[in-house]
C-alpha cells in the first residue's frame, strides 16, 4: 500500500529521530532527507486513509495559491482556516488584545480595514508562484519595478513547449523576501519531468511536520501535478517527494501511536471533473474523491 512507506517514516522518526527543540518550542524528533514516491497514474492518489483528511481544505488552498491571493479572509470565507494561526499570533503580539479565533475571523471577514491590515500573511507562496517581483535599472544606480514573472503561467507554457527540459521548475523561496513572509514556504521547490506521455513532479520540501503537514502537502502536489497534466495533455505519472528536515512534534505522541496501530484501507481516486481553460480557472466543484473510506480523523495541535 501506498501509505506504507509514509508510515514507515513516521514509526522511523519517532523511534530513532534526534530530539531537539525547535523554532516552535514545542520540541520535535527530527530526520534528515527522506524521500517517498507515489504512483499518480490511473487517478491513484496519495491521501493517507489510516486518518481522515480534509482534502477539500487542502485543495482550496492550492487554488488560493494560485490565485496569488496572500490575504486569509478568501480562505476563512471558505470556512479554512490553517492559515488563521500565524495572523492571530501576530495580532495578539502587536496589541495585546487576547482576542479569540472566532472573534478574530469575523472580524477578518467583516471589516475591510481589518482584514488588509491583519490578514495579509505577506509575500508568500501566491505571490512568488504567481507574481515575482522583478525590478530593471531606472538610470543612476535606480531601480523600478518591473512586471511580475507569472512562474506557473510559464511553466504551463515551457511542459507543453518543450517536455524534455530539465528547466521545468518553480519555487516559493524569494530569499530577498524571506524575512516579510509569515511562514517562509515549507513545500518550497517544484520540479516536473515528461516521460513516456505522463507528467511527473517532485516537491522538495524543507521542512515537514509529519504529523499534520504532510498529508495536506502530499495530497496538494499531487493534485497540483493531475491539474498541470490536464493542462499539458499529458496523463500523470509520478509525485515525488523529498523533505529536508522531516520532524514529528513532542505533542503529537498520540497521533503517531494512533495512526500506526491502523492499517491502511481502500485506494482512494481523484477525479477532474472538467478541463478548465487554464491552470487558474479550477474551481473547488472540478475536484472530486471517490472510494475514500479512511479510519476517523486524529486531532493535534498545529506548532505556531
Ligand atoms: N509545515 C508543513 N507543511 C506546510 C507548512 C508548514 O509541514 O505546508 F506551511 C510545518 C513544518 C514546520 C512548520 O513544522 O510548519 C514550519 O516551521 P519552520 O519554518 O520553523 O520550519
Amino acid at each position: 500500500h501506498y501509505e506504507a512507506q509514509y508510515l514507515d517514516l513516521l514509526a522511523r522518526v519517532w523511534e530513532t529521530g534526534d530530539e531537539r527543540r525547535d523554532r516552535t518550542g514545542v520540541g520535535t524528533r527530527s530526520l534528515f532527507g527522506p524521500t517517498l514516491r507515489f504512483d499518480l497514474t490511473d487517478d491513484r492518489v496519495p491521501l493517507l486513509t489510516t486518518k481522515r483528511v480534509a482534502w477539500k481544505t487542502a485543495a482550496r488552498e492550492m487554488l488560493w495559491f494560485l490565485t496569488g491571493d496572500t490575504n486569509i479572509r478568501s480562505l476563512v470565507a471558505q470556512k479554512v482556516h490553517i492559515w488563521t494561526d500565524w495572523p492571530l499570533a501576530r495580532y495578539r503580539r502587536e496589541t495585546g488584545e487576547a482576542i479569540d479565533r472566532d472573534a478574530f475571523e469575523a472580524r477578518i471577514l467583516t471589516d475591510d480595514e481589518f482584514a488588509a491590515a491583519w490578514g495579509d500573511l505577506g509575500p508568500v507562496y501566491g505571490k512568488q508562484w504567481v507574481d515575482w517581483d522583478t525590478y530593471e535599472p531606472a538610470g543612476d544606480g535606480l531601480y523600478r519595478r518591473g512586471p511580475g514573472i507569472n512562474q506557473i503561467a510559464e511553466l504551463v507554457r515551457m511542459i507543453r513547449q518543450d517536455p524534455g527540459s530539465r528547466r521545468l521548475i518553480f519555487t516559493g523561496w524569494n530569499v530577498a523576501q524571506l524575512g516579510g513572509m509569515a511562514l517562509p514556504p515549507c513545500h518550497m521547490t517544484y520540479q516536473f519531468h515528461v516521460a513516456g506521455g505522463r507528467l511527473s513532479g517532485m516537491l522538495w520540501q524543507r521542512s515537514c511536520d509529519l504529523g499534520l503537514g504532510f498529508a495536506f502537502n502530499a495530497f496538494s502536489a499531487a493534485l497540483l501535478i493531475r491539474m498541470l497534466a490536464q493542462q499539458c495533455d499529458l496523463e500523470a505519472g509520478e509525485l515525488v517527494w523529498s523533505a529536508g528536515d522531516a520532524h514529528v512534534y513532542l505533542n503529537h505522541a498520540h497521533l503517531v501511536e494512533q495512526q500506526l496501530a491502523r492499517t491502511p484501507r481502500g485506494s482512494p481516486r481523484l477525479r477532474l471533473n472538467r478541463r478548465p481553460d487554464s491552470i487558474f480557472d479550477y474551481r473547488i466543484e472540478d475536484f472530486a474523491i471517490e472510494a475514500y473510506d479512511p479510519h476517523p480523523a486524529i486531532a493535534a495541535p498545529v506548532a505556531v
